[in-house]
């Protein structure tokens, strides 16, 4: 068979005055820019669980425009997380009225099933590990399923395992390629809509098939960046610091997810810095303790909060930048919040930073919770599910304070002049180190 593999890819923002300003605001638009030119690492572990004997072709689509050609495939597999979900049970509904056989796949399909079942064959929840092969052999021989379950549990075990296939990337122009090296994450935040929603527990690649997999997309790829697409990579310490002395010798530049509990283990930062590493991103969420409240069942981030500012300077003194992430319209947050984040970020010494709205993708915890509180401002949003549009009511404020509030901070925070004044305020960090560290 042909099997025709597409991702639905690129940014969205809903919200006109707020893209209006992304697209003038110079750190936004660099960030943006790099990010959408990541490929689906979900389709490329897809194509390499397909039995060899079949052909597989790897696409991308930013924006499906109504005249979209389709291409002549036996199969078609699809992957698209929520904000563009709606195309792709459009391209679905295009390829299967052309007589095309079509499987759903992915974060939003595994949650909300029943609804992609309407515009698939076939569809498959959770990891496509241990199922896709089947899948694939029943498609051949013209019996597909309606409904397949992939693992939730044991996914990079050698009996499911295959190395994702780098080489479909060749002769694009991608300077940043994702490696899997965790799935899930310990916290359980009530928001998050990430990998964790298709485990049953947090998994850890064996570090020799990472190794691997970061050798295999060198081969195509010319000194790719790496970004780790993890939910939080340094939940097991040990694990993370023999990871971390595994990639140093590959000679490569790194990014990955994790939590702010790196900053108490000293090796681990020394470690991080000399592998490579230039960012860690990690969700700090809000600069004050209450409005973590409740946000994970152990209250964690809560317990965190006080020493974060101590936190971002000890990791960010080893010259690895911290991204630090704040979501803004929990529910103890008052108008008070955005310039309480600006403060927050203008003595943290933060180098980058990601200004979020509380979003409530569905079949999270937090969509369940706001939908029983009757606070979701429409019952339908995918495409308002990017992460910048409000698509609730927020506890203390209004829908436009916090719409508002999200512009300030845009303004406030992806200016040139304050990203200027954040880089020397780092440098003084890193340099202060060094100099301790003779002295
Ligand atoms: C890389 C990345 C991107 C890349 C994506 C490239 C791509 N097309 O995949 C880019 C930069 C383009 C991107 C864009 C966006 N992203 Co993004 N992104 C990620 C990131 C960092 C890693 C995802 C990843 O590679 N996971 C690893 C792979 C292996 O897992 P997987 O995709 O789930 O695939 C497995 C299974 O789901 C399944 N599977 C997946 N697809 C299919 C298809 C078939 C046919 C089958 C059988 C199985 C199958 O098998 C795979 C192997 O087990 C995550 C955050 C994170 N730390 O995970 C956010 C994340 C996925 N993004 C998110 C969001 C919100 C966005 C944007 C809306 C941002 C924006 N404002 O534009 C857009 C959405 C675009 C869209 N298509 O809808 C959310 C999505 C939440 C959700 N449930 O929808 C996440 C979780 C981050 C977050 N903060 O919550 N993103």
């Amino acid at each position: 068979m042909r099997i025709g593999l597409i991702a639905m890819s690129g940014v969205r923002v809903r919200n006109e005055e707020l893209a209006r300003l992304g697209l003038t605001l110079p750190q936004f638009v660099s960030r943006g820019k790099v990010i959408a030119s990541l490929p689906s690492l979900g389709l490329l572990t897809v194509a390499g669980l397909t039995p060899p004997e079949h052909e597989v072709v790897y696409r991308e689509i930013a924006d499906l425009k109504a005249d979209h050609a389709l291409e002549p495939f036996d199969l078609v597999g699809i992957s698209s997380f929520t904000a563009q979900i709606d195309e792709a049970y459009a391209l679905a509904d295009r390829y299967r009225a052309a007589g095309v056989a079509v499987v759903l796949g992915g974060l939003h399909v595994s949650l909300m099933p029943d609804e992609a079942a309407r515009h698939a064959d076939s569809v498959v929840l959770y990891g496509a590990e241990g199922i896709w092969p089947q899948v694939v052999e029943d498609a051949h021989a013209g019996r597909l399923k309606p409904r397949y379950e992939g693992l939730r549990a044991g996914v990079f075990d050698d009996r499911y395992y295959a190395r994702p296939r780098f080489d479909l990337l060749a002769g694009r122009p991608y300077n940043r390629i994702t490696v899997q090296t965790s799935r899930g994450c310990p916290l359980n935040c009530e928001f998050c809509a990430a990998s964790l929603r298709i485990t049953s527990s947090y998994q850890q690649k064996p570090i020799h098939n990472v190794v691997r997999e970061i050798r295999s997309a060198r081969e195509t790829t010319r000194q790719p960046f790496f970004e780790l697409a993890d939910d939080n990579t340094f939940v097991n310490k040990k694990w993370g610091k023999a990871l971390v002395r595994a990639i140093a010798p590959l000679d490569i530049r790194w990014f990955t997810e994790t939590d702010i509990s790196i900053a108490d283990d000293e090796e681990l930062l020394d470690l991080l810095a000399a592998s490579g590493c230039r960012q860690v991103l990690i969700g700090l969420e809000s600069p004050d303790a209450g409005s973590l409240d409740g946000m994970d069942p152990r209250n964690w981030k809560k317990t965190r909060a006080p020493r974060y500012l101590e936190a971002i300077d000890r990791i960010q003194s080893r010259g690895v930048t911290v991204n630090g992430c704040f979501i803004l319209g929990l529910d103890n947050h008052t108008p008070d919040v955005f310039e309480t984040v600006r403060a927050f970020v203008r003595t943290s010494g933060l180098l980058e930073v990601q200004i979020t709205v509380q979003t409530p993708f569905p079949g999270t915890p937090l969509y369940h919770r706001l939908a029983r509180e009757g606070r979701l401002l429409q019952e339908r949003f995918w495409d308002r599910c990017t992460l910048f549009d409000v698509n609730y009511r927020p506890k203390r404020m209004s829908v436009a304070e916090l719409e508002q509030g999200m512009r300030f901070l845009f303004a406030e925070i992806y200016n040139e002049s304050e990203f200027l004044r954040r880089k020397r305020k780092y440098m003084e960090i890193v340099k202060s180190a060094v100099a301790e560290v003779r002295g």
